[in-house]
């Protein structure tokens, strides 16, 4: 019987060895600790065992049960050991890589642009305030010296809402927040007036059927001319150019008197002719001109005492100026190729 028992000690130790997982040594620790294990077995068998050999055969099956218990807590740890230090190395995290760049959102070249005019204008001690894209039809045309019987305000041009009250817009320039402006404050006025816009247009490269403007007005005892060009020509040469020259042509609009067409020499050929200035030499960037007396006693200002002059340009056409863009409609398409151009983040 006892060779039986060394026979399970070396098998147990042998196997002991083998075991290399937890799920193993638990095996392991079933098939000959467990209760109905070897040991067990073996100690059952102590009654086949003759008297006198007995106590020595007890004796020998206990001494196995602990130096196996005691093997088996040593390789337990063992395993437990060789297993952590593996799961350690397969999922180890390098904190020295760099990380993975975000992706993050840019501003749209319009966005950017208003910005880059208003903070010039601001600067320059204009405010600046936005209003309504829903306007009634007095702001946005009476108000402003367009009679009823203009073409500007026929379905073929102007986006109406339909209602059977008052006569309500898409605007079609910023100009109504300027009447609203004027009608809450007294002169002093200096403001730009940022925003989208809407015309009833036959889409092509150089019109869409929203758009965004930014105006200027300012109004006060004494207010000139000479203010104008001064204010228009120092906002050209920051945004275009300290070296720009500037022109001032006649024009009209309803709302102003006299009204003139502003432009900068060419920046691409300084003049001398080009495409994008259609060989003129010259970039029309805006209109402007005198505040029409009839608009100040709109809002109840007395020309008599207060002058002013407004202006008006369109964002899309200063960003097509500037960056040499060829399609106002690139604007309105959400393509990351033509936006990622205006932003180093994105390209
Ligand atoms: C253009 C021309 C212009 C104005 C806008 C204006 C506003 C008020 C009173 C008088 Cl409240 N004038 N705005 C004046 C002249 C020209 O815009 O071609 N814009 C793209």
């Amino acid at each position: 019987m006892s060779g039986e028992v060394e026979r399970i000690r070396q098998q147990a130790l042998a196997e002991l060895q083998q075991a290399s997982s937890t799920t193993a040594l638990a095996e392991w620790h079933g098939r000959y600790l467990g209760r109905r294990g070897e040991l067990t077995q073996l100690m059952r068998r102590i009654s086949q065992v003759p008297p006198e050999e007995r106590p020595a055969y007890g004796q020998a099956v206990n001494a196995l049960k602990e130096e196996l218990t005691a093997r088996f807590e040593q390789r337990e740890a063992e395993v437990k050991r060789s297993e952590l230090s593996q799961r350690l190395a397969a999922e180890a995290v390098d904190v020295t890589l760099p990380g993975r760049p975000a992706d993050v959102a840019g501003l749209h070249p319009v966005t950017q642009m208003i910005r880059e005019v208003t903070t010039i204008f601001n600067h320059l001690g204009f405010q600046t305030v936005e209003g309504p894209e829903v306007e009634y039809g007095y702001y946005a045309f009476d108000a402003l010296n367009i009679p009823q019987d203009h073409p500007a305000r026929d379905v073929w041009d102007t986006i109406f809402i339909v209602s059977d009250q008052k006569e309500i817009v898409l605007r079609p320039h910023t100009s109504p927040m300027q009447i609203r402006t004027m009608e809450r404050r007294q002169p002093p006025v200096r403001v730009v007036v940022p925003g989208r816009c809407y015309r009833f247009e036959a889409v092509d490269a150089t019109h869409e059927w929203h758009f965004h403007q930014i105006e200027g007005l300012a109004v006060d005892e004494h207010i000139t001319m000479a203010d104008l060009k001064g204010t228009l020509a120092e906002f050209a040469r920051q945004l275009f150019g300290q070296e720009r020259k500037v022109r001032f042509r006649c024009d009209y609009f309803p709302f102003v008197e006299p009204g003139v067409d502003f432009a900068i020499d060419c920046m691409f050929c300084r003049g001398e002719g080009c495409r994008v200035c259609k060989g003129t030499g010259w970039i029309e960037i805006l209109g402007a001109g005198m505040v029409h007396p009839q608009v100040l006693r709109n809002v109840g200002y007395d020309p008599e005492r207060y002058t002013g002059w407004a202006f008006g340009m369109g964002v899309e056409r200063l960003v097509m100026l500037k960056y040499g863009v060829p399609d106002i409609r690139l604007f309105y398409q959400g393509d990351l190729r033509f936006l990622a151009q205006f932003n180093r983040a994105l390209a």
